[in-house]
């Protein structure tokens, strides 16, 4: 594990570019990096130097803590009006027969089917269809939460819901108030993929635009609520543009405080529009956490999904940045493996989760979907580890 004492030989070296140490010395001073640094970070910036810096950061917010959560996941339908280029889903519209759409029945029969398992959160997310509007969110919301009171609703994106609203013809704020009331507790950040329009038109033509996405958000932020963002990378992108997300994150977290986390998502290639482009390397992932942690000095968690990237790559994070693994169960998802990841079958116990983290010598701690402590599984000792059996899913979509 690295300590600030890398850091130290690394700022010790008079050899290292005097822009470089600039931006550390801002960093380590609590001074907020400008675009023009941050892109430079991407550009110049070694790995070593990226992993100590980030560190510092992430052992001054948290120490060695490392936190995960136990949800599932629930993907109503696999199939979507949209046609992201990045997306295994949306070659489905043409090949209905691969695809599911589940009723609301359906969907309550799967969130009753962890009624024994200590879960704290459902995630439901998929792809956009008419069928799944404003009265069946509403309805399935309320369903849940008569259901089980206390487990946490994550659920749909701006995505969905800029969808959703303006066939409801609804507002933004009008729209969110009605999923506040009927029992939405937080919202996940998928669906931002890169704002820039340069970009954006290019990958996910069609669905809500960057600054509709992030609007949304400011709307559930202003009713008190929290909810994560992510940035898909690894594409057609350039630092410049990656930058940019990271910059509208910031100010947008300047401005409520609302957002908890922040999930880079490498891009995957598998199954999609754009499997003619190579994966980035794993030194790209762990500079691009790096730098995410070093930028977003407002944010207070940056989490790996390890599904996606796999353990190794999720172990290593741990010392660029990172201080959450998503752990989750799920024994019903199918389309895990649809853009390539990493984990082609991905279970790992709680057990093996908190070994995981204990052997990079970091601290597991179990959490909800508001960082509350639930375990802390530091000096846990596990003697039957049989009465849960973690699986970990994959979506892909919004
Ligand atoms: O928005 C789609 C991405 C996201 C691909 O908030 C892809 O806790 C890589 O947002 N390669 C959905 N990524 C997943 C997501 C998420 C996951 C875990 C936790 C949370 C949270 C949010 O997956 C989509 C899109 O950006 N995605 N296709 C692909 N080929
Ligand atoms: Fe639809 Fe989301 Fe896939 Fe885009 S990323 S095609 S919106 S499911």
């Amino acid at each position: 594990m690295q300590s600030t004492s890398n850091l130290d030989l690394i700022l010790n070296d008079a050899k290292l570019d005097p822009k470089l140490r600039e931006i550390a010395e801002k960093s380590i001073a609590g001074t907020r990096l400008n675009s023009a640094e941050g892109v430079y970070l991407y550009e110049h910036a070694p790995l070593a130097y990226l992993g100590a810096l980030a560190n510092r950061v992430r052992e001054q917010k948290h120490g060695d803590n490392t936190y995960f959560n136990r949800n599932f996941h629930i993907e109503p339908t696999n199939i979507c009006l949209y046609t992201c280029t990045f997306c295994s889903y949306s070659r489905l519209i043409k090949k209905r027969e691969e695809g599911w759409e589940y009723s609301l029945e359906d969907i309550m029969d799967i969130v009753r089917k962890y009624d024994e398992q200590p879960v704290t959160e459902v995630h439901i997310v998929g792809g956009v269809l008419p069928q799944y509007d404003l009265a069946f969110y509403t309805e399935l919301y309320k369903q849940i939460k008569a259901h089980r009171p206390d487990l946490h609703i994550k659920a749909l994106t701006p995505v969905e819901y800029h969808y959703i609203f303006k066939k409801a013809k609804v507002s933004y704020a009008e729209g969110m108030k009605l999923m506040l009331e009927a029992g939405l507790d937080s919202m996940p950040g998928g669906g931002a993929e890169i704002f820039h329009p340069e970009i954006r038109n290019e990958i996910a033509g069609g669905k809500c635009s960057g600054d509709e996405w992030l609007s949304i958000h400011e709307e559930w932020h202003k009713l008190g609520k929290r909810s994560n963002a992510t940035m898909l990378y690894g594409h057609i992108e350039s630092f410049f543009h990656r930058i940019d997300h990271l910059d509208q994150l910031r100010a947008l977290q300047d401005k409520t405080g609302g957002f908890q986390t922040f999930i880079p998502l490498k891009f995957r290639n598998k199954d999609n529009q754009m499997s003619h482009l190579e994966e980035k390397t794993v030194i790209d992932d762990l500079k691009n956490y790096a730098i995410s942690r070093i930028y977003l000095d407002n944010f207070d968690h940056i989490k790996a999904y390890w599904p996606m990237i796999g353990r190794d790559t999720a172990q290593l994070s741990l010392a660029f940045g990172v201080d959450d693994i998503d752990g989750t169960i799920d024994d019903t998802t199918k389309i895990y493996s649809m853009a390539g990841s990493e984990e082609q079958n991905p279970a790992l116990s709680t057990k093996d989760l908190v070994n995981l983290i204990r052997r990079v010598g970091r601290k597991p701690i179990e959490r909800d979907t508001l960082y509350n402590v639930v375990t802390d599984y530091t000096d846990h000792e596990f003697e039957d580890d049989k009465h849960f059996k973690g699986y970990v899913s994959l979506p892909v979509v919004n």
